[in-house]
């Protein structure tokens, strides 16, 4: 069997991902211009697009079409960019350097860098209905993919894990405190990718329970490699600085158990990712393939 190239994929789909944000978002003019440059320096400054990638890869896996799902896609990234540039803030980690360029408020201050991150969650929203719109997608599906959505990004979701994440700063956490963070604060966003990849491809009730499973081992994986990379990653190859967790004293996966433990903990995880996909076919290729390349990045 010819092994599938997950290089040119990832080539091919973030190139597909650019195009559609840049033509997304707003050309930074009018009165709100410095607004709509911080928004566009933050999305455009790169990334790996994991998160619309894996939506587009969802729906591959259960025969959707790309165009009907590239605006639920763009709105992953929109709503990880903006928490990207809130957790950079320095009333949260306080760090100068995001995807190789200096981080949003270094750039443009803190005041225009908190509306850059609301103006990027709700735009989200306003080109998820649109899209819908554009493409007369039924509206049930719609509905469904917006609730997974909220409640991912949201309070029960990525909000709420973070929150966790700094109430518990420089404090003690035990094994069960740190899984909710992780869940929440990562994994949530990663999984509501793949199932709103699903939904919006039209997969059956079957395929939407195994890929939500595929997505929550994923995005668990995701961020203990996260962790490890902080600690034995390169600064230059991941655009941030390395080492900060241990600086400001964040519980991580590699803090609790140890570096071998959690290599071990985040392959189970990608293992348990890779059997969800079991009953799909050669078109989940590119998932499978991304699972694997989740537990080797180095960025
Ligand atoms: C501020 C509400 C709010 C949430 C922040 C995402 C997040 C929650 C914090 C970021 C801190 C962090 C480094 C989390 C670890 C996992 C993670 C989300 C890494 C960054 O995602 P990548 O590696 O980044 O996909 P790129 O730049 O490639 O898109």
């Amino acid at each position: 069997m010819i092994q599938f190239d997950l290089k040119s994929y990832l080539k091919e789909k973030r190139h597909n991902v650019d195009s559609a944000l840049d033509a997304f978002l707003p050309q930074p003019e009018g009165f709100s211009a410095p607004l709509l440059e911080a928004m566009r320096y933050s999305v455009m400054a790169g990334g790996k697009r994991l998160r619309p990638i894996l939506a587009l890869a969802a729906s591959e896996a259960v025969d959707g079409v790309q165009s009907e799902v590239m605006p639920a896609a763009c709105a992953l990234e929109l709503i990880h960019t903006y928490s990207l540039i809130h957790d950079d803030l320095p009333a949260m980690d306080d760090d100068d350097l995001r995807r190789g360029v200096p981080t949003c408020h270094v750039a443009f201050g803190e005041a225009i860098a908190i509306l850059a991150g609301d103006g990027l969650l709700t735009y989200a929203f306003e080109i998820l209905a649109r899209g819908a719109d554009a493409n007369n997608l039924n509206s049930q599906k719609t509905l469904k993919v917006i609730h997974v959505l909220a409640k991912a990004a949201g309070i029960t979701g990525m909000v709420g894990g973070q929150t966790v994440d700094v109430i518990m700063e420089n404090k003690e956490i035990n094994s069960e405190q740190l899984a909710y963070i992780h869940k929440h604060k990562t994994g949530a966003l990663i999984q509501a990718s793949v199932e709103i990849g699903a939904i919006m491809g039209g997969g059956s009730r079957e395929q939407l329970s195994a890929l939500a499973e595929y997505g929550a081992a994923l995005g668990l994986a995701f961020q203990i490699v996260d962790d490890l990379l902080d600690i034995e990653g390169d600064e230059e190859i991941m655009g941030k600085p390395v080492g900060s967790d241990i600086k400001k004293n964040k519980a991580t996966y590699p803090a609790l158990f140890g570096i071998t433990k959690s290599r071990e903990k985040a392959q189970e995880y990608i293992d348990k990712a890779l059997s969800s996909l079991d009953s799909f076919d050669n078109k989940a290729e590119p998932l499978r393939a991304i699972a694997n390349y989740v537990i080797q990045r180095n960025r």
